[in-house]
């Protein structure tokens, strides 16, 4: 039967004997491997009573086997949701409550908090997958038919949800289909010209769109290999560079690499390419990075609800500062937010772009979705920029409040909403300012009720059983008042400015 997404993955698995996954354990998993494993995967979801369109939670460890797992949901027709593994149980009671999973998929050592929250939703099974391979679905695996016939799936049927936190309260799962994932590998691959010959260090999570879509189904589509890491890790980055050919990271990545001794045009004589996204790399970082290995960062654009939008030329001038240019089959206009008429070249506005890569919505959210598109179709990404003379795209500022720490996304208001309801606290307002190492560093502004004496660690513990650990803020700052326009709005931009240099210097 046709599997529109999985098609793509057999196709390019000629060879049963090609390694497509290495961990750091010396674990090998071939192309072989992966089609008989995502076939135990997908019987096993089968006999626990997975229909075609149903949700598969799964907060997991990084593995070769979540890998298989991914694919083998989408054999089996269903949705692979992916959860961050640093999310707490608060925020996973609103995940399971809201895509309400046929199964949830956690690491061993937390059952029984999950299966608890899980029973409360009404979450019909719990499973476990540890990074050895281990646990209870792994079991049921092992123990099921190496082969398996695809639920047919058709090009817009949906593949994943990923959530992504809104500006204004909720998250929202984006909903991505078969052909927003296989168009976007497919670009990906020629773009960056990815072939069978290519070992692609993967050092990323991946229960988000860079470590999961851009790494993975590329190097699928490619039939390649992944030197799999279960995070960045510098000397482990430097012990495989010689194996490797390609990377991809976010600029945390790169700007430990230019500060590590090690990073020579010698140590990288292996690698023909280096990638960064989901944050803005600093021009900085990339001449430091050229200088010191003679290669020139390829930087590139994209979002959970678009998959990949621009990038940087393979062969002509990769400039710093830029995201590149629209790719193949994207559409992006640079647009007035108000009326989203597009804007002259040069002129800044906000970023729309429409085409095969671009989700169908948000999970169960359709005034939400509808708020997001345009009537002719293009989606608002809430980025700001301009596109220049030569027709390199320039992401000048985020027209949504939104903090980007290491890659990860922060929406202030999540973490406003925890501290507001704490006991002495007025209101509170959370920025992201400069940060050496993430970029921008998560900082909460707060005002005390008068007389009330607010303790920086009592908030951050506090914190700390609600929110994923790198939403917690860097620094909490307590002040007197907040600053505020003449109708009464915070100006986050005036607190920016003030502790600007907050983090500086380490
Ligand atoms: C970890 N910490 C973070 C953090 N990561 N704090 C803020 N921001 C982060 N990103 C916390 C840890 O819990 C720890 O807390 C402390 O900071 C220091 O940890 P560390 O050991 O230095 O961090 P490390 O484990 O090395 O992780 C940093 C990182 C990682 C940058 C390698 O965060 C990472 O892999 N980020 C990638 C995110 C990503 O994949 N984004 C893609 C989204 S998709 P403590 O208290 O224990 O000391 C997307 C679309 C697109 O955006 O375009 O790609
Ligand atoms: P996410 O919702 O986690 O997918 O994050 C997507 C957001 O990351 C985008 O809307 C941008 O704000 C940001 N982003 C991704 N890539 C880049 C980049 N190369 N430069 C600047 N911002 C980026």
């Amino acid at each position: 039967m046709a599997n529109h997404l999985f098609d793509l993955v057999r196709a390019s698995a000629t060879d049963p004997t090609k390694t497509f996954i290495e961990t750091e354990t010396g674990l090998k998993l071939s192309y072989g491997d992966l089609m008989s494993g995502t076939a135990r995967y997908a019987n096993a979801l089968v006999t626990l009573g997975v229909k075609p369109g149903d949700r598969v939670a799964v907060q997991v460890e990084k593995s070769a086997s979540a890998i298989l797992l991914y694919l083998a949901t989408v054999r089996a027709g269903a949705v692979f949701l992916p959860l961050n593994t640093a999310y707490t149980l608060a925020e996973l009671s609103y995940f399971l409550g809201d895509a309400e999973p046929a199964l949830v998929v956690c690491d061993p050592s937390r059952r029984d908090g999950i299966a608890e929250i899980a029973a409360k939703a009404g979450v019909p099974a719990v499973e476990t997958l540890g990074r050895a391979m281990d646990g209870s679905l792994a079991e049921k695996a092992k123990a099921s038919a190496e082969d398996f016939a695809d639920v047919a799936r058709g090009p817009g049927d949906l593949a994943a949800i990923l959530y992504t936190s809104g500006t204004t309260g909720r998250s929202k799962g984006a909903m991505l289909s078969h052909d927003n994932l296989a168009s976007n590998a497919l670009t990906l691959k020629d773009y960056w010209r990815f072939t069978g010959a290519d070992v692609l260090l993967h050092a990323l999570p991946i229960f988000h769109t860079h470590g999961l879509f851009v790494a993975t189904n590329t190097i699928l589509v490619a039939g390649a290999s992944m030197l799999f890491l279960p995070k960045f890790d510098a000397d482990k980055v430097f012990e495989l560079m010689p194996r490797a050919t390609t990377m991809m990271g976010v600029p945390t990545f790169y700007v430990r690499l230019v500060q590590d001794s090690r990073l020579t045009r010698a140590a990288t004589a292996h690698m023909r390419l280096f990638i960064s996204g989901s944050a803005p790399l600093l021009a900085e970082t990339h001449r430091l990075f050229r200088e010191k290995t003679g290669l020139a960062i390829l930087e590139r654009y994209g979002m959970t609800e678009t998959n990949m939008n621009t990038s940087n030329p393979y062969d002509g001038e990769r400039i710093a500062g830029t995201v590149g240019f629209p790719l193949p089959g994207v559409a992006l206009r640079v647009a007035d937010p108000e009326t989203g008429a597009r804007l002259p070249d040069g002129e800044i506005g906000v970023i729309e772009v429409k085409g095969p890569n671009v989700f169908s919505g948000y999970w169960r959210m359709p005034e939400k979705t509808a708020a997001e598109f345009r009537k002719d179709g293009f989606f608002i990404t809430g980025d700001l920029g301009k596109i220049d003379e030569r027709g390199y795209v320039h992401i000048v500022g985020r027209g949504k409040d939104l903090v980007i720490s290491g890659g990860y996304n922060v929406y202030p208001k999540e973490v406003e909403t925890e501290i507001d309801g704490m006991p002495g606290v007025v209101e509170s307002a959370v920025i992201g300012v400069p940060h050496p190492d993430f970029g921008e560093g998560v900082t909460a502004v707060v005002v005390a009720e008068k007389g009330v004496a607010l303790d920086e660690a009592a908030i951050l513990k506090a914190l700390e059983e609600r929110l994923a650990k790198y939403k917690l803020p860097k620094r909490v700052i307590v002040v007197e008042d907040l600053p505020r326009n003449t109708m009464g709005k915070v100006q986050k931009n005036l607190l920016r400015d003030a502790y600007k240099t907050l983090y500086a210097g380490g």
